[in-house]
């Protein structure tokens, strides 16, 4: 429903959690997976990602590829990218991102049991460069707020989860702002989006431009990202709320639902999940579902 205002309580909901292995009780989980869909931000004041003594070194910007902006790891091909070092570095900060997998798939696993096996590991990334000293062109520029979409990655409606904790060790906050809610977002910005070309995305997959067939979904979610961040008059006036999440935090976000930007901060840890649209406990509250009753058609099938 909309309102005028935003509250923090709009926008964040609070966990007690210390460990990422803490049993997690039915009303618990019941709780969290619907202020979750429902577009909040689950905030772990107490939950840390602490450094064993030999990876505190790595809390240096210097380990990242000047190319790329994060260093990013697959729990499954086992793979590191975007770091410098050598090989014993290399294998330290591989080490230290798959912690970061382990850890957040076993939360994951207990607050939402039921997403079970649907719910799939995707990239764990380490972000240790100042979020504000990136130069980038706005697409780029997490500084602006957006719904998560990217343009080589179609997810076919397959949601993006993520997970956040913030390492920081002399205590600096990682600051967000937070935005209206999705449906508020879709209905600024839809109707100047240009239609869909099934052609268009064929031709893409056959060039190699996109991994997979970019979906009607996918058209309208890139669009609507980069339409958010180009619209500086938007990105003054939308509705928002700035959070800033202590060092030693950590939270959960769907980021393809919650608009969001990152205004500053240092030395974090992102573990990103997808989980099909079938997964869902409220289905009626994905943006697939949302972007489909605003258009009245369907999105993935048939487009
Ligand atoms: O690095 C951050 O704090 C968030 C950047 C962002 O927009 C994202 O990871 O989706
Ligand atoms: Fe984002």
């Amino acid at each position: 429903m909309a309102c005028d205002t935003m509250d923090t309580e709009h926008v964040i909901e609070t966990f007690d959690l210390s460990s990422w292995a803490s049993p997690v009780a039915d009303s618990l989980s019941q709780k969290a997976l619907t202020a979750l869909e429902s577009g909040k931000v689950l905030y772990f004041p107490k939950l840390d990602f602490p450094l064993d003594a030999h990876e505190t070194r790595f809390l240096d910007p210097r380990w990242s590829d000047p190319k790329s902006k994060n260093i990013s790891f697959s729990q499954t091909t086992g793979l590191l990218k975007g770091a410098l070092g050598n090989p014993q570095d290399q294998a330290g900060l591989a080490r230290m991102l798959s912690r970061y997998a382990s850890f957040s798939t076993t939360l994951l696993r207990a607050l939402f049991p039921q997403y079970g096996d649907n719910l799939k590991l995707a990239r764990t990334s380490f972000r240790p460069a100042e979020v504000n000293r990136r130069a980038l062109s706005p697409r780029k520029d997490d500084s602006r707020l957006h719904v998560d979409a990217f343009p080589a990655s179609p997810t076919g409606g397959n949601r993006i989860l993520r997970v956040f904790t913030n390492v920081h060790p002399n205590g600096k906050t990682r600051d967000w702002r937070l935005g209206e809610p999705f449906e508020q977002v879709a209905e600024h910005f839809l109707s100047g989006i240009r239609p869909f070309s099934p052609a268009w995305s064929s031709l893409m997959r056959t060039l190699g431009i996109t991994r997979g067939y970019r979906s009607a979904y996918d058209h309208y979610m890139l669009h609507l990202h980069d339409t958010m961040k180009a619209d500086e008059a938007y990105q003054k006036q939308a509705r928002q709320i700035p959070f800033s999440f202590p060092a030693h935090s950590s939270w959960i976000v769907y980021t393809d639902l919650v608009s969001h930007a990152a205004m500053a901060g240092q030395f974090a840890f992102e573990q990103t999940c997808h989980l099909p649209d079938f997964a869902h406990a409220h289905p009626e509250t994905t943006p697939l579902a949302r972007l489909e009753a605003l258009l009245h058609r369907k999105l993935t099938h048939g487009s």
